[in-house]
């Protein structure tokens, strides 16, 4: 059911900053930014080392009552949550859901470069805020 890992998302307070951050000390690239105001974000996905494996994404909030800002007032800067792939979502989140995991949305939503994604409830998969994403 579940792919591989695609990204793993870390909340950020300042979206360029946390750019130069890990292209000078990590040498990450970045290949890709968007806002998306449905989740109150800009975020950005780095590139680790050839490109071919999962991404790094930097998640920073654009309002105050936005998932990330709630998350970095709770817990600052850090890692945010576990995104995995799947070929298509529904299928992914109804298996879930059969399994007594909460989805945090009956239809899934619109995520990175024209995605579609759901989240399983951080409290039903031990403490992780877990993404399922179904690439354009
Ligand atoms: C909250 N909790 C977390 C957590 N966020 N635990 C682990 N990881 C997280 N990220 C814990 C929190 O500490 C509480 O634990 C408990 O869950 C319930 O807290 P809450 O006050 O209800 O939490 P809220 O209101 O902050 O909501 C949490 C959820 C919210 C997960 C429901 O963040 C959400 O809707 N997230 C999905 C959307 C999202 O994250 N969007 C931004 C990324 P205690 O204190 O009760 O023990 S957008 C994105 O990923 C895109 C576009 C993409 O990938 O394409």
């Amino acid at each position: 059911e579940l792919l591989r890992i695609d990204h793993v998302g870390i909340a950020v307070p300042d979206l360029d900053e946390a750019i130069r951050f890990y292209a000078e000390n990590l040498g990450l690239r970045c290949v890709h930014q968007e806002t998306n105001d449905e989740q109150g974000v800009r975020e950005a996905m780095l590139a680790v080392g050839d490109g071919t494996g999962p991404k790094l994404q930097l998640l920073a909030p654009l309002r105050p009552d936005s998932a990330i800002a709630k998350f970095l007032g709770r817990s600052g800067p850090g890692l945010q949550q576990l995104a995995y792939t799947v070929a298509d979502v529904e299928k992914a989140s109804d298996a879930l859901r059969a399994k007594g995991l909460r989805l945090l949305y009956d239809t899934p939503r619109r995520g990175t470069a024209g995605s579609r994604i759901n989240f399983v409830h951080p409290k039903d998969a031990g403490g992780v805020l877990v993404e399922l994403v179904e690439p354009a």
